[in-house]
Formats: structure tokens, C-alpha cells, sequence
């Protein structure tokens, strides 16, 4: 739900003193707030070019208003608190109301207005990544221009000279203030035909983003390097991330932004895509290849066009499979081939709520509801049709079904498998496998050889 909020706080009370007239307050577009972290339905564009609006998962497009042949857009860079997934809450960093920022979306050739707005305890600024724009306008703090102090407006304005997908974040403190999650998509929409760009019917933006928030606290550590522990899809971590909801044969486009500290390989099941653009501009053509996972490298884009012609729920994730997972429950060690046998009730005497973990492997993490620290999430989470799905992190799903209305954003809830095509227990005769035969007559010495090491002390090396 959309929220106006004023600008100025007190506006009624200034107007009265007439110290600031209407004209005055009308000078700047009045910031849209967005409190919710559900996914909005596209933003059909109400004036300028017409285009066929992205959709941001869990996000939301930016209004704007015309000034005089000008798209006016107001974003205030403020703390905001962001629900990653249920029962868990950040308080971030971002832009009207959420993390990411709404997407800004416009048309090649549109002069743009932004009026940013700072918030924060601390000066800011934004930059355009990959826009050609006047070397002013681009947003790198102490080099093209001067920081935006707390409390202060400052105006950037450009063309947005060629289409494609680009992202804004940040050019001051830039450690700190991406860590907190301040960062957004921009879109600019080809102007006409445009022989690189086909007409997508389905047209999805996901800013990839990352956090370390430790289990029952609330705000990122803003000095991690690497070692993150909340791998998000636009501020969200499945089970939180909402579908792709889509009509079979469809033409889906994904634009995926990176703005984490490592690379993402992405990952779509049972269909082939092909990279249509990146943060270069669209893919000639002819150079376009067949695949089902691209790498997003550390501050690009890549934006992936399919065609839906599956039915079914299909996973679509990153391939690194600790980014397809929480924050809680890491710090197992592994316990795959040790037996517990007798050594359980001994230690649950001494802790009556120790339970054993990964003695089988992690599965049974996903099925067991653990005890867990207020606002976590559990590293391996979600309920499907058919039981747990064991994921967390960077994972979602594209939902396609025949039956979805063009422009129906709604979640279809599960696939109906026809009859026959859902793997199935075997109930026959099972031989043992051909290794176990005696070979020369002899059979294999029964039992397994151990190798024994201490265990080694952390740093002594
Ligand atoms: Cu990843």
C-alpha cells in the first residue's frame, strides 16, 4: 500500500506563517512511501511514452510527475525497515520506505528530474550506474560533486540517452551505505522498435543484495567483506520472495542486478534463456547462446529472456548452494558417519534440549521446527506440496500455467502434475549392485578402515 507522507513535516503550520507559499511546496514532487514489502502490480505508465511496465518482486516502481516535458521523481534516502521473510525484520538503510529503493522506470530519450532527499545521519549521494550522463551528474561523491549533507535536497537531471537496465546506489561511504541496503533498479524502455529488443509479455526486476545480520539482532554489520549470512533477492530471502507468476509460452524477461560483494550464478529449471543486454546496453543478437544458469558478476547486470512453455513450478535460485540459505544453524559441524548411538541420552541428561544434528546428513533441519533466537530465519526453510524444501536465501520460483490471465500477477498456489509425471517409488525387487559380488572368489573384507586425525585447534598452525 501506497502511503503519501509530507514532505515537510509541519507544512500546515509553515503555510500558516506564510513563510512558504503553495507554489513553493509544489516545487518538489512529493515523495511516494511505500510500506509494504508485497510486490505492486506494474505501473502503467499514465502520460509520456507508453511501454509495458516491469515488475520488481516484493518491490515497487517509483511514480513520477511531468513538469513541463520533465519526469519529475522524488526519493528520500532514509532508515526503513525491511521484512525479509516472515518473522524475520532489518532495520536498513534505503529509499521511500523500503530496500531496495523503488525501481525507476522511463523511456530513451526522457529528460529526468531526481530530487534526492537525505535522511540519513550522515551525507550521501546517488549514482547512475551505467547511464550516459553529464560527468556532474553522476553521482561520485567529492569527485563530481559535493556530498549531500543530512537535511539537505539536491537535484541531479539527464537524458536517459539508451535503453536497458541499470541500477543506483551510493557513491559516499559506500561500504556502509550498501551494506545497509541502499540501492534500486533503474529500467529505460526503448522509445520504438528497437532491433535488439524483442516485446517481452512478462518483464521482472531482481536486485540481488546481501546482508550479515546476526541471529536476534536487527541492523547489518556494515564491516563484512565477504562472509555475509543473508543472500536476498531484492531485500527478501525465500520463503519470503514471491513467484513469478507467468502464462505457458509467455515471453519472460528477468533483469538481475548485483550489488553484493561476490558473484551469483543464476539458475532457472526446465526451460533455456538467453542474455538479451547487460549493463552494456541489449546483446547483438548474433551473439546470443543457449543457457540455464549466467554468472552476475559483482556490479553488473544480466538481463535473461525465456520462453514459458513448461508447465509446472520451476525453481529458480543461485547456484552457490549456501546462497540458497539463512542465517541460522551454519555453525553445525559436520557429523555425516558419526554414530551417536548412547552418547545421545548421556548428553541430553547434561542439556535437556540437545538435539543432534547432520548425524544423516542436514535434511532433517528443514522438517524439525528448531528453537530459534527472536527475528532469524532457519538455514533451511519452506513448505511445498510435497514436504520441506530445505532452501532459504536466493531462491524462488516461476510458477507457469495455461491458465494464467495475460497480465495476472497472482500466485496460481501449486502445479496440479497430469497423472504420471511426478517421480514415484519403485515397490518392486531391487538386485544388489554388481560390485558386491565376490570378484576371484574372494568377497571384500568386511567392515571400514578409519582413519583417525586429531581434531586441530583453530589458529594453531
Ligand atoms: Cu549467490
Amino acid at each position: 500500500m501506497n502511503s503519501r507522507r509530507h514532505f515537510l513535516a509541519g507544512a500546515g503550520l509553515l503555510a500558516a506563517a506564510s513563510a512558504v507559499s503553495r507554489v513553493a511546496l509544489a516545487a518538489l514532487p512529493e515523495p511516494v512511501i511505500q510500506t509494504s514489502a508485497d510486490t505492486q502490480p506494474p505501473l502503467v505508465p499514465p502520460d509520456g511514452r507508453p511501454y509495458n511496465p516491469v515488475v520488481t518482486l516484493n518491490g515497487w516502481t517509483a511514480p513520477w510527475r511531468m513538469n513541463n516535458g520533465v519526469k519529475e521523481f522524488h526519493l528520500v534516502a532514509e532508515p526503513v525497515e525491511r521484512e525479509f521473510a516472515p518473522g524475520m525484520t532489518a532495520r536498513l538503510w534505503g529509499y521511500n520506505g523500503q530496500s531496495p529503493g523503488p525501481t525507476i522506470e522511463v523511456v530513451e530519450g526522457d529528460r529526468v528530474r531526481i530530487f534526492v532527499t537525505n535522511r540519513l545521519p550522515e551525507h550521501t549521494t546517488i549514482h547512475w550506474h551505467g547511464q550516459r550522463l553529464p560527468s556532474g551528474m553522476d553521482g561520485v561523491g567529492g569527485l563530481t560533486q559535493p556530498h549531500i549533507p543530512p537535511g539537505k535536497t539536491f537535484v541531479y537531471e539527464f537524458v536517459a540517452r539508451r535503453p536497458g537496465t541499470f541500477m543506483y546506489h551510493p557513491h559516499a561511504d559506500e561500504m556502509v551505505q550498501m551494506a545497509m541496503g541502499m540501492m534500486g533498479m533503474w529500467v529505460t524502455h526503448p522509445r520504438g522498435r528497437h532491433p535488439a529488443i524483442e516485446r517481452a509479455d512478462r518483464d521482472f526486476c531482481i536486485l540481488l543484495n546481501a546482508y550479515d545480520i546476526e541471529p536476534g539482532s536487527y541492523t547489518p554489520r556494515v564491516n563484512t567483506m565477504l562472509d555475509f549470512n543473508l543472500w536476498t533477492f531484492n531485500s527478501r530471502v525465500f520463503p519470503g520472495i514471491d513467484t513469478l507468476n507467468v502464462r505457458r509460452n509467455d515471453r519472460v524477461r528477468i533483469r538481475i542486478g548485483n550489488l553484493t560483494m561476490t558473484n551469483h550464478p543464476i539458475h532457472v529449471h526446465g526451460h533455456e534463456f538467453e542474455v538479451t543486454g547487460t549493463d552494456g546496453g541489449p546483446t547483438p543478437k548474433g551473439s546470443r547462446w543457449p543457457e540455464v544458469t549466467t554468472d552476475v558478476a559483482v556490479g553488473q547486470m544480466r538481463q535473461i529472456e525465456l520462453v514459458a512453455d513448461e508447465e509446472g513450478d520451476w525453481a529458480m535460485h543461485c547456484h552457490k548452494s549456501h546462497h540458497a540459505m539463512n542465517a541460522m544453524g551454519h555453525d553445525v559441524p559436520t557429523m555425516i558417519g558419526v554414530d551417536h548411538r548412547g552418547v545421545i541420552e548421556k548428553i541430553q541428561k547434561l542439556v535437556p534440549e540437545y538435539m543432534l544434528m547432520g548425524e544423516r546428513g542436514m535434511a532433517d533441519m528443514g522438517e524439525m521446527e528448531m528453537p530459534l533466537p527472536d527475528n532469524t530465519l532457519p538455514m533451511m526453510t519452506g513448505q511445498g506440496p510435497f514436504g520441506a524444501l530445505e532452501m532459504g536465501g536466493m531462491f524462488t520460483v516461476m510458477k507457469v500455467r495455461r491458465d494464467q490471465k495475460p497480465g495476472d500477477y497472482s500466485d496460481p498456489g501449486w502445479f496440479s502434475h497430469p497423472a504420471g509425471t511426478v517421480a514415484y517409488e519403485w515397490t518392486g525387487e531391487v538386485p544388489e549392485p554388481a560390485r558386491d559380488q565376490p570378484v576371484g572368489g574372494t568377497r571384500p573384507k568386511q567392515g571400514i578402515e578409519l582413519e583417525v586425525r586429531k581434531p586441530r585447534r583453530h589458529g594453531a598452525h
